[in-house]
């Protein structure tokens, strides 16, 4: 067999994704190993995960429970189809998952990302509009700064405006309410910020403009990605009242909070307010295996499937939804999820997470702080001439340290796997507070 070099030689062929590729091959970064908490370098160094990879290795790295059902999958049967067949593992995993959301959210159609899984939750909200005689319902909204992965919907709906400005007219019919990031009122705020829910209200005002033509709201109920927005106190409520009052869907993007990220298997239940649809991926599978899911309620899978004329009801579906390998991992990780307790595990630390998040105020260039379960914002003040890179250069001093955060713009995201210890977080915070400190000499 032919070992992988862990310093290949040739970097050209391999097009990086939401990369500087010409500053990488000048002076890559290579991971090659990941245990637990971990990641070793070719070289062999040890760097703590700050970031459960992309948000996404909930349990930890190498879970050998997860390694193992794969390994026993791929032996059994590597891959079956699942348009018009299929296959016992594909209905155990979905099974599986709708244990786990919240009431009412018992139907799950499988994906291979979460932009698959955006894509589908905006096309499962447009096909229920339909089948309940509403087909003028085409507009879909979603909010500022929202991330909904690269997919013609999830980036339209999206508010990222970096993502967008490549690719043109982008979806039509689709507007946006404001995002909720108010550091004015809110600064180093811990856990929920207790100004903006009247910030829901501007779906009232796109009502009045648009009429009953809207479809769907889609937020991520905590957005990660661009840099940790919370909720504020009270706006889901506002946002699930008015979505109710107007005949709208409300769709949760719980790519991140999903799987015990802040505390409790999805957002959803943390925070109070259920959606109507969810879309999931992540830790679904602990990121061993790619897959997405989108879980929906009872209601829009009657409306749709049982008022179909005979024959196939949702034109929609991908070669590998509900793949064997990823069902295995899926089932798998949702074991582990229970067996370990993730959502407990974190609920138990964020205090400590928060603690350690917030000692950094006061040092140079922070100039909020926020956080809500295993996730922390910490937002620097960007260098005039040339923003992001002061977060850039601390990402670069905390990786040599051996420490792995993410940053986006200036602001450093943390969300270590919830298996994190408090030695962990004190090391984390420790050189995070470190770099911050030695970029400003
Ligand atoms: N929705 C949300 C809320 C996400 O965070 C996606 C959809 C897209 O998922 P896929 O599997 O298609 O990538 C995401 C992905 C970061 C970072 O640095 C975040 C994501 C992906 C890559 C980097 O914060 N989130």
């Amino acid at each position: 067999m032919n070992e992988i070099p862990a310093r290949p030689n040739n970097l050209d062929a391999y097009w990086m994704p939401f990369s500087a590729n010409r500053a990488f091959k000048q002076a890559p970064r290579m991971l090659a190993r990941a245990e637990g908490m971990h990641y070793y370098t070719a070289d062999g160094q040890e760097i703590i995960d700050g970031t459960a990879g992309l948000w996404c290795v909930n349990a930890g790295h190498g879970r050998r429970e997860i390694t193992e059902a794969i390994q026993k999958q791929a032996a059994v049967m590597d891959y079956a189809p699942t348009f018009q067949m299929g296959h016992p593992i594909a209905f155990q995993a979905a099974a599986k998952i709708a244990e786990l959301t919240p009431e009412g959210l018992d139907h799950v159609f499988f994906t291979n990302s979460g932009s698959e899984s955006a894509d589908t939750a905006l096309k499962i909200a447009l096909a229920y509009q339909r089948a309940r005689g509403q087909a003028q319902r085409v507009r879909l909204v979603g909010r500022e700064r929202g991330y909904h992965g690269v997919g013609f919907g999830g980036m339209s709906v999206g508010g990222i405006g970096p993502n967008r400005k490549q690719f043109g007219a982008l979806l039509p019919y689709v507007d946006h309410l404001p995002h909720t990031h108010a550091p004015e009122h809110n600064a180093f705020t811990r856990g929920l910020p207790a100004w903006g829910a009247h910030l829901a209200d501007a779906l009232e005002s796109l009502v009045a403009l648009h009429g009953d033509t809207i479809a769907a709201v889609m937020v991520e109920p905590l957005a990660g990605s661009t840099g940790v927005l919370l909720p504020p106190a009270g706006y889901l409520r506002r946002l699930r009242e008015l979505c109710d009052k107007h005949g709208i869907l409300l769709i949760y993007d719980e790519v991140i909070t999903g799987f015990g990220r802040i505390g409790t298997p999805f957002g959803a239940e943390r925070l109070g307010v259920a959606p109507d649809i969810m879309t999931m991926a992540k830790g679904l599978t602990n990121a061993a295996v790619p897959m997405g899911a989108v879980a929906v309620h009872e209601r829009i899978y009657q409306a749709i499937v049982e008022g179909a004329p005979a024959g196939i009801e949702l034109f929609h579906g991908y070669t590998y939804s509900g793949h064997p390998l990823a069902s295995a991992a899926a089932i798998a990780a949702i074991d582990l999820h229970r067996s370990d307790d993730l959502p407990g595990r974190a609920r138990a630390i964020e205090g400590y997470f928060e603690d350690a998040a917030h000692s950094l105020k006061g040092l140079p260039n922070v100039i909020d702080i926020r956080n809500f379960g295993l996730v922390a914002g910490i937002e620097l003040q960007g260098r005039q001439d040339k923003p992001t890179d002061r977060a850039v250069r601390v990402f670069q001093r905390c990786f040599e340290a051996g420490v792995l955060i993410r940053t986006t713009g200036d602001i450093i995201a943390l969300s270590p796997p919830l298996i994190v210890e408090k030695p962990h977080v004190d090391r984390i915070f420790g050189v995070l507070g470190e770099a911050i400190r030695a970029e400003a000499a």
